[in-house]
């Protein structure tokens, strides 16, 4: 992300404040922004339309900030970048920094701020389900992910009817994967994905059990990521066939970031 259009110290005249009088009388802001996008194809044409326009951004950093209120520059800050992603489709990332010159500290200041950064992720989602509608099930799923703020769908593969893995005593799966576009971290991602479990009425009992739906985050960027509750790479991606080859499909050069070989050659190491 090496190209940047760069706007500094826009004022918006907002209420953001946890105070009672910030709220009512507002105060002047300065934001600045580092806008990334890609530059080289509106600077080979000279042409606006392969650009964004810096006014048109400019006057929606002053329209979002005087239309919405907010405790916190942490979450204006925030807010405004996650705005910018979903109303500029060309903008890749954005740094933005709020400036409160006149906060009321008390006390002789330049001014207090906040950065915040954002910006779309690349992430591989496997699916699956082994009981009732199954179909109707990964398709609902699918329409629920596309219809999340944060998130879209670039890529689905075709769905593959395969024998449970594991533990074996159970219904055949159908199942696939989809290449998203994301700026919701690995773990806001991960609570996404159970609530639309959890709308397939997804039961957690037996572990490894037969499920409505299952939806496994097993690629984001090129991040290594271990907590307790969530793990990428998947732990077990590389040995199965029902996640790689839908995978193969639809991203046959993605590589593993631990393992560091692509689909395609996992796909051909289990063979
Ligand atoms: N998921 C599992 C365990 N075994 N087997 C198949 N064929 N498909 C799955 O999605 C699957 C599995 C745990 O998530
Ligand atoms: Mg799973
Ligand atoms: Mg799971």
């Amino acid at each position: 992300m090496n190209n940047i259009i760069r706007i500094v110290d826009l004022e918006v005249f907002a209420k953001h404040g946890v105070l009672d009088e910030e709220q009512r009388i507002g105060q002047k802001f300065l934001f600045s922004a580092d806008i990334f996008t890609d530059i080289q194809k509106a600077a080979l044409f000279d042409d606006i339309k392969l650009s964004t326009d810096y006014a048109d951004v400019c006057r929606r950093i002053v329209d979002y900030n005087t239309e919405n209120t907010f405790r916190l520059i942490e979450t204006a800050a925030v807010k405004t970048c996650e705005m910018l992603l979903c109303d500029f489709p060309l903008i890749e990332g954005v740094r933005l920094e709020i400036k409160k010159p006149w906060a009321p500290v008390g006390l002789p200041l330049d001014y207090v701020g906040v950065a915040a950064e954002k910006k779309w992720h690349n992430a591989f989602v496997a699916f699956g389900s082994n009981m009732g509608d199954r179909k109707k099930y990964i398709d609902t799923a699918i329409s629920e992910l596309k219809q999340t703020k944060g998130c879209k769908v670039i890529k689905v593969s075709d769905t593959i009817q395969t024998k449970p893995y594991g533990n074996t005593d159970q219904q055949d799966f159908l199942n696939g994967v989809m290449m998203i576009r994301t700026f919701l971290e690995p773990e806001t991602l991960l609570d996404r994905l159970h609530e639309i479990e959890n709308n397939a009425g997804r039961k957690r009992t037996v572990h490894w059990g037969p499920r409505t739906l299952d939806l496994d985050i097993i690629l984001y960027d090129n991040i290594i990521f271990d907590s307790e509750y969530l793990t990428i790479p998947h732990y077990d991606m590389h040995k199965r066939r029902f996640v790689l080859e839908p995978l193969a499909q639809i991203a046959p050069f993605v590589r593993h970031p631990v393992l560091n070989i692509t689909a395609i050659e996992m796909l051909k190491e289990i063979e």
